[in-house]
């Protein structure tokens, strides 16, 4: 992981040089004008951390769409990264077929709620066959049915000084968040059925998100909690994901 934290740290490093001075000033300034400044970004490193982020909302339509691929595409070989659950509560959950799940949503939100699996599933149910990239160099493509984040979202109704998008594993053992944008895409999903089948465990059953437009590591798996808040600071270390103080950027677009 060392070695990958180097090169990611000279590849912005080396975007920042490129840039020049007077460039990342530029791109700060705009970014700074117009909100495009991710949480993490600091020093040289969030010079190029916030280029990123910048180039990518200033250059690329909100809604333009991740790739989608053909069935025979779809990968005979799917690795998993992590472990499930240990917790009594997930095993508890997982031995009786997930009937007394719920995800919770709440924050800035109008009307808090609870969704069972089942109520999720009563939405209109969409599938995608999306690539999903991991930082560490391996990928694969699957086909994920799900139901859209942004009409769960619309159904409790964000506040519209809503920001950002937190969603956390039930484990805690894994967080991250979107900007708004990015969780009202239509390709932002949570996700609760895989090639065909119901989630397998490892894959992040019952409902794991899927951000296709974004490194694996932002598609948390076994989300039960969704938050919507205009801040970042208070939750975990402020930096809008745990990946930021493993040396992965929050803004993990591709
Ligand atoms: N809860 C949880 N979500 C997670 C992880 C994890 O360990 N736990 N790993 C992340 C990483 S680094 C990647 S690349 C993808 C891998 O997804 P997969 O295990 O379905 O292949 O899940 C992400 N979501
Ligand atoms: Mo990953």
């Amino acid at each position: 992981m060392s070695e990958l934290i180097t090169r990611r740290k000279l590849i912005t490093t080396g975007l920042a040089t490129a840039a020049g001075l007077a460039g990342v000033a530029a791109a700060a300034t705009i970014a700074d004008r117009y909100g495009f400044i991710p949480p993490d970004h600091r020093g040289i490193f969030g010079a190029g951390e916030t280029l990123t982020y910048a180039a990518q909302r200033i250059l690329m339509s909100r809604h333009s769409m991740a790739r989608e691929f053909s069935r025979s595409e779809i990968s005979k070989v799917v690795p998993v990264n992590g472990k499930h659950p240990q917790t009594d509560e997930y095993q508890r959950l997982l031995a009786g077929g997930f009937a007394d799940w719920k995800l919770t949503i709440d924050g800035l939100v109008a009307r808090p709620a609870s969704f069972s699996l089942a109520d999720l599933k009563r939405l209109p149910a969409y599938t995608q066959i999306t690539h999903q990239a991991c930082e560490e160099g391996w990928s694969f493509i699957a086909e994920w049915k799900g139901v859209r984040l942004s009409d769960v979202l619309n159904a409790v109704g964000i506040a519209p000084q809503a920001k950002w998008v937190f969603y956390i594993s039930i484990d805690k053992d894994w967080w991250d968040s979107i900007d708004v944008p990015d969780a009202m895409h239509p390709q932002t999903f949570l996700a609760f059925g895989m090639n065909g089948q119901e989630i397998p465990l490892d894959h992040g059953a019952p409902i794991r998100l899927r951000v296709p437009r974004q490194l694996g590591y932002k598609s948390v798996k076994f989300v039960n909690h969704i938050t919507v808040t205009d801040t970042m600071k208070g939750i975990g270390d402020g930096l809008g994901s745990g990946s930021p103080s493993a040396g992965y950027s929050w803004y993990a677009g591709i």
